[in-house]
């Protein structure tokens, strides 16, 4: 298998986290795709993944899956245990809504925030900004970490009683708050202490080191 990414991308921290956790990190090649040189929009990758993100995961038979969300499913599947994306269609069923919760609420809203308010990946990259909608959905982010507080407030993980997918997504949103300087207000007490526990992981702490930048292959 090979992971097309980047090897600082919140996103791409999703699914290396992902393989820490299934400890599947020696059965996959990663191939750096330079975002900050906008790789990632050129031809020969967007031959890959029609949406010009990372990650992508290609199988050996050529099949290629993006989305972290996808990507993540296929593989925890991969050995039957289903750690991350649940076992039962009850833990199924919360695990994606609240993994899609901290796409919507969180992460893609600083993606929004990064790409729209800020300098992003510079003027090459960000042909089009719209601050105002940035702004917005910075705002919105702020709103969501409140929110996931509240969750932590009733349970140890984002999904109920078990590290999974959803966690993931919401260590991927605040990885892209650190990067953009967006601080998790101070009140959030519950998030801030999940947090902590979360960098104690050894798949957290390991991601970046996992695979530092290789050869482009595009
Ligand atoms: N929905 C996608 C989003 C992926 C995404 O936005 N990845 C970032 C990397 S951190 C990216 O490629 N950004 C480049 C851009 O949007 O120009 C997923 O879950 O994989």
């Amino acid at each position: 298998m090979t992971i097309y990414d980047w090897h600082t991308g919140p996103y791409p921290a999703r699914v290396r986290i992902a393989l820490g956790e299934l400890r599947l990190q020696s059965q996959v090649r990663f191939v750096s795709i330079d975002l900050w040189k906008g790789e990632h929009k050129t031809p020969a990758f967007l031959a890959k993944n029609y949406s010009g993100t990372l990650p992508v995961l290609e199988l050996d038979d050529g099949t290629l899956i993006a989305e972290c969300t996808a990507i993540t499913q296929y593989l925890d599947a991969l050995n039957g245990d289903h750690l991350l994306t649940g076992m039962t269609p009850l833990e199924q069923g919360v695990i994606h809504m609240m993994s899609k919760r901290a796409e919507i609420e969180l992460l893609d809203a600083i993606s929004v925030y990064f790409h729209h308010a800020t300098p992003g990946l510079g003027p090459d990259v960000e042909i089009y900004q719209n601050a105002e909608w940035g702004l917005r959905q910075r705002d919105k982010a702020v709103r969501g970490m409140r929110y996931f507080d509240s969750v932590l407030r009733q349970r140890p993980f984002i999904a109920g009683h078990a590290f999974s997918m959803a966690d993931i997504a919401v260590i991927g949103g605040l990885i892209f708050a650190e990067l953009v300087g967006l601080p998790v207000p101070a009140e959030c007490e519950a998030l801030r202490a999940w947090y902590a526990r979360m960098q104690q992981r050894p798949s957290v702490r390991n991601r970046i080191t996992m695979s530092p930048p290789s050869k482009a292959a595009t």
